[in-house]
């Protein structure tokens, strides 16, 4: 008997102090509904008016089967397309769809995937610290806890640094002159970074893959010197060095430095991830998986990246809800060109509220095998953490040069 989409809505909660968006699509099957991952943190509320005005009227009715020929009709229903909050929305539904197909068949997502090719993900955690000898520390206690991957980032001292507690809180409203709570020189910062990993390097040893993010924060020529500075120590990956605006810049990336690449969490149009893929100038290609449009978009980067050697490194920060990190660990389970998952570890709350969630051992992230993604959602526990009290709902306020301009991003 066909199964019929009755209702979309969506689930706003923040477990974490980090607003989720989760999209619940129930069927005309008592019972059986899938989830799916919307969590766009920075305009949640955007997200939520695009499944609830637009997408639930246009899709209550349609056959749950098909989720292909949703996908492509909801993609075009309004016209213009492939921003990051159309996208999620999209997300929200197509991730859904397949939970609600790995119920009716069954099986776990890996599994309509094609099947295990690897019993789980490994993955990398984040070491930051006020100073390298911090930084050094907190790298040494993940490897003690079994991490084979860590992330390192120093502050750069009395400036706002990227991936440290220096970084300026959302919540931090800075509109006046520039402060060390939200100033961020460029420079300082692309001399600092080789030196952490001059220390960390001589203190850990070799064995540790060591990775690193710029998060876009450098105008080009800085990456690149960044990038070649970066060589002697050996990093897994050099994270995001450029802003998608200015990816013609990466062929001279590329021809400079020999460092590994990967790119892209704020990619969210094709056409910004194919030509570095097609033309081999990333190693790694990490989206944010709900900011692509959703599963069914990002198995298909996965296979084209495939036959160009692309692994992938899907993005896995804390504001992706336990149902995009399934997505992801789905898709690394289940590809042969898997390279490594980002995961940022559930706190207590969240695995209350979302039962089911994956489990870390050794250093990797293990999925469930019950049918769909294995994870639920308990609404009436997950209304008890409403999002927080923010003066601008969770967007990001300004980082800023000396000068007071505005540093991306
Ligand atoms: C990462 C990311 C995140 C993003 C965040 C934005 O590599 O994990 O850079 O820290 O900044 O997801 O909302
Ligand atoms: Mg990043």
């Amino acid at each position: 008997m066909t199964v019929r989409i009755e209702k979309i809505r969506c689930i706003a909660t923040a477990p974490a102090d980090i607003r989720l968006v989760v999209v619940k699509v129930e069927t005309t099957e008592p019972g059986l509904y899938g989830l799916g991952c919307a969590t766009f943190t920075q305009r949640p509320l955007a997200v939520i008016e695009a499944v609830e005005s637009y997408l639930d009227p246009f899709l209550r009715g349609r056959d749950v089967s098909e989720i292909e020929d949703i996908f492509q009709s909801s993609y075009v229903s309004s016209y213009w397309r492939q921003g990051p909050v159309l996208n999620n929305a999209l997300s929200g539904v197509d991730m859904a769809l397949w939970d609600i197909k790995g119920k009716r068949a069954g099986m776990p997502v890996h599994d309509l995937l094609g099947g295990k090719t690897r019993m789980a993900a490994p993955v990398y955690v984040h070491a930051s610290g006020r100073d390298f000898a911090e930084v050094t520390d907190r790298a040494r206690a993940l490897m003690a806890d079994g991490f084979r991957h860590v992330r390192i980032q120093s502050e750069v001292p009395g400036q706002s640094t990227y991936g440290t507690e220096s970084d300026l809180k959302p919540h931090e409203q800075v509109n006046g002159p520039v402060s060390p709570q939200n100033i961020f020189e460029p420079a300082d910062y692309a001399r600092l970074a080789p030196r952490l990993f001059e220390h960390v390097r001589s203190e850990l040893g070799d064995e540790v893959e060591l990775l690193h993010d710029i998060h876009e924060r450098l105008p080009a020529p800085l990456a690149i010197q960044l990038a070649k500075d970066l060589e002697p120590y050996r990093l897994f990956f050099l994270e995001d060095p450029l802003p998608p605006e200015e990816l013609t810049y990466f062929r001279r990336l590329r021809e400079a430095s020999h460092v590994p690449l990967a790119m892209g969490e704020l990619f969210t149009n094709v056409n910004e991830y194919l030509p570095l893929i097609r033309e081999q100038l990333i190693d790694f290609i990490r989206v944010h998986i709900s900011d692509v449009g959703g599963l069914s978009m990002a198995r298909k980067i996965a296979a084209l990246c495939e036959f160009f050697s692309v692994r992938t490194a899907w993005h896995g920060p804390g504001d992706t809800s336990p149902i995009g990190h399934a997505a992801n660990l789905a898709l690394d389970v289940s590809i042969s060109n898997f390279g490594i998952q980002e995961f940022t570890v559930f706190n207590q709350a969240t695995l209350d509220v979302f039962p089911g969630c994956p489990t870390l051992r050794d250093g990797m992230l293990w999925p469930n095998d019950a049918p769909g993604w294995g994870i639920d959602l308990d609404e009436e526990l997950a209304a008890k953490f409403p999002y927080p009290e923010h003066p601008f709902n969770g967007a990001w306020p300004a980082i800023r040069r000396r000068d007071g301009s505005c540093v991306r991003p």
